[in-house]
């Protein structure tokens, strides 16, 4: 192997000996005690680490990276304390995850280290937001994302990798090509010759080095961070590698030819770079010997720090609390302000708009938002407003936006991502499921995120332009789930999601956006996210619905004037009001539940759950639900109006006000 000093100093030759000596000297102790059953999994980096060291010490360290599960090299380079390091392997609640994540999912702001989430591709687009934040701050900052060879076929590389190309984002995608993915041969994860030439149909740069010799990681880091910067674009990196140990310890190695632990063995890239070192006189047998006692000596403590350690006791409270990122909502008194009528559509827009105006770090971002207005023309003139920058066509890349989105989070932005129609969200699923809303509880980081859902049906779309798919979201901690029924509380709801540092779904139904109106405050105000709406009291039959749901039982109410019907409108849906839910059972003591969105599996099923196990004293019926039929979406007009609940609300509430 071959090492090129020219340029590099004396100084860092020894700082990279030293970060690349630290995790193979942690991962040989890490193996002991996995044999000795002392800690559980292990994801192995060894023979590797040139890779994550080198590019780690050739970024600022405040430049943020995303790293994968074979990169302590990362982890180490950014000096974490190796006592807090071994708590969170062993589970401890003084480490970084208090306890909630494993191995290397874990991640902290303070040392600009993003965690993985086991699907490894999303980590990629995370790196488009940080680097979009550094973009707009106009900072000369990269961001760095890891990916393995495997890695490079899920689709959320193709999205991150184009993002980042289209929107000029400087961001480092650097493939560890380790031959294997698991036990796939890279011959059966992809057919170009190298990964690097993906680039080429990005419109960016490609290049391939020897990721086993850590000068020209380092090197080639440090360049390519000046090229980012300067030129304002992405670049790929493939660094040849190889894994010389089982993709976790458990799972072995029969599957790979011997004679290739035997050739990687000889490209090992601490003993080459030692053995440079030694040649060159940098480092004598002296100093290796002293360096390796003072690491041995900091393991030998941080692992007894982490044994010492009580095992984490479980804390209900605390585990329900870090879910969402403390925040106190608030109602503003509307009743002094100035009032114009609107309709539900255009409440959102001035809502919108007056967020932009009031957080100058929030960036839009959807597609065909700016110039063209959006699809409902939500944000028609906002680019006139804000500018591009702050109002982002996007690709068709949902997955790669809402990474982007937690991104910009991590940054201190905050980010509102348009899903055309709410049904596009499933291509987007993975990241708001998996790191939007898991992301504060599992390292403490936030998602400061409202992704608009313009979702429902009666509008003779079909099966994909129609669904309601609150309930997938309903399901998630992390999330919160708002859905508003009139354009007063469209607008005091909207502008509370971007005061609200979680992650929001904010539904929005495509029929109500011109069909209905009412005066509007000018002004600027929020309507607490989690608290319930009685639309009207009554004393025969309570209705708790939301969206759609709340004009139905109004209109149904309307026309039936001689029975007294409480509406109830829920708004949020996560987290639920369960007071109002109470109240509003106590008050007739006939519950029904009201959604558009299909029967099974819905939010009636877990409300009336909760109504039966709760309030089962004050029920003087059975509690009904009236919902969608478990059909997809139907596009013809007699066969949706069938489909939709609606068509089964009078016969409901008949049955209800007769038991
Ligand atoms: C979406 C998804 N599919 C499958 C897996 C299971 N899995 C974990 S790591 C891995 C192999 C990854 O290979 P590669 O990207 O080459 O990285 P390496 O492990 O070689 O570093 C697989 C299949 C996963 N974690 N996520």
């Amino acid at each position: 192997m071959k090492f090129n000093s020219k340029g590099i100093s004396k100084e860092e030759l020894i700082h990279l000996y030293k970060n690349i000596v630290k995790p193979r000297m942690i991962e040989e102790k890490m193996l002991i005690l996995l044999r000795q059953g002392r800690i559980s999994k292990w994801f192995s980096g060894i023979g590797q680490e040139g890779i994550a060291v080198g590019a780690t010490l050739a970024l600022d360290k405040d430049e943020y990276v995303m790293p994968l599960h074979r990169n302590l090299g990362v982890f180490t380079s950014r000096e974490m304390p190796f006592e807090k390091m071994f708590l969170q392997w062993q589970g401890k609640k003084e480490g970084f995850s208090k306890g909630r994540e494993r191995s290397f999912h874990f991640g902290a702001k303070d040392y600009h280290i993003c965690g993985m989430i086991s699907h490894l591709g999303p980590q990629l687009a995370i790196a488009d937001g940080v680097a979009l934040a550094h973009k707009l701050a106009k900072e000369d900052k990269v961001s760095l994302a890891f990916s393995g060879d495997g890695g490079t076929s899920e689709g959320d590389f193709h999205e991150a990798l184009n993002t980042a190309a289209v929107w000029g984002l400087p961001v480092i995608f650097m493939i560890e090509n380790n031959g294997y993915g698991l036990s796939t041969p890279i011959e059966e994860q992809f057919m170009c010759k190298q990964l690097a030439d993906k680039a080429i149909g990005y419109g960016m740069k490609g290049i391939t080095i020897d990721g086993n010799n850590i000068l020209e990681v380092y090197r080639t880091i440090k360049e390519a961070r000046a090229y980012c910067i300067k030129e304002q674009k992405p670049i790929l990196i493939e660094a040849m590698t190889f894994r010389m140990r089982g993709h976790e310890e458990a799972s072995g190695v029969k599957y790979v030819p011997k004679e290739l632990f035997e050739e990687w063995g000889k490209k090992d890239p601490l003993k080459n770079y030692e053995t440079f070192l030694l040649n060159e006189k940098v480092i004598d047998e002296d100093f290796i010997a002293a360096l390796r006692k003072e690491i041995l000596e900091e393991i030998e403590a941080g692992l007894q720090v982490g044994f010492n350690a009580p095992d984490v006791v479980a804390s209900t409270a605390e585990e329900i609390a870090d879910v969402y990122a403390p925040h106190q909502g608030k109602t503003d008194d509307i009743s002094g302000m100035e009032t114009t009528e609107m309709r539900f559509i255009q409440a959102l827009s001035e809502g919108l708009h007056q967020a932009m105006e009031k957080h100058d770090k929030l960036v839009l971002m959807g597609q065909d938002i700016a110039e063209y207005g959006g699809a409902f023309k939500l944000t028609d003139g906002f680019v006139e407003s804000f500018g591009k920058e702050r109002v982002r066509n996007t690709p068709l890349c949902e997955s790669a936006i809402v990474g982007t989105a937690l991104g910009l989070s991590l940054k201190g932005y905050k980010s509102m991502m348009e899903m055309q129609f709410a049904d596009f969200v499933t291509v987007g699923f993975n990241q708001i499921i998996n790191n939007l809303a898991k992301i504060h509880y599992r390292w403490g980081a936030n998602a400061d995120v409202v992704v608009r859902m313009p979702t429902g049906a009666g509008v003779g779309a079909g099966p994909f332009h129609s669904q309601s798919n609150e309930a997938w979201f309903f399901h998630t901690p992390g999330l919160k789930v708002v859905y508003p029924s009139s354009p007063m509380e469209a607008k005091g709801l909207l502008l509370a999601a971007f005061e609200d540092p979680n992650p929001i779904l904010f539904f929005e139904h495509k029929a109500l956006y011109r069909s209905i109106s009412e005066e509007v405050p000018n002004e600027y105000y929020t309507i607490e996210i989690g608290k319930a709406n009685i639309v009207q009291e009554g004393d025969d039959l309570t209705i708790i619905t939301y969206g759609m749901g709340v004009h139905w039982a109004k209109e149904y109410a309307e026309k039936h004037p001689n029975e007294s019907i409480y509406i109830l409108d829920l708004r949020t849906l996560l987290p639920l009001d369960y007071e109002a839910v109470k109240e509003a059972v106590e008050a007739t003591g006939k519950v029904l539940i009201l959604h558009e969105d299909t029967l099974t599996g819905g939010i009636g099923g877990e409300l009336s759950a909760w109504i039966s196990e709760n309030c089962f004293e004050l029920l003087d019926a059975p509690v009904l639900r009236c919902a969608s039929l478990d059909t997809p979406v139907p596009f013809a007009i007699p066969l949706e109006q069938n489909f939709l609940a609606k068509n089964r609300l009078d016969a409901t509430i008949e049955k209800l006000l007769n038991y």
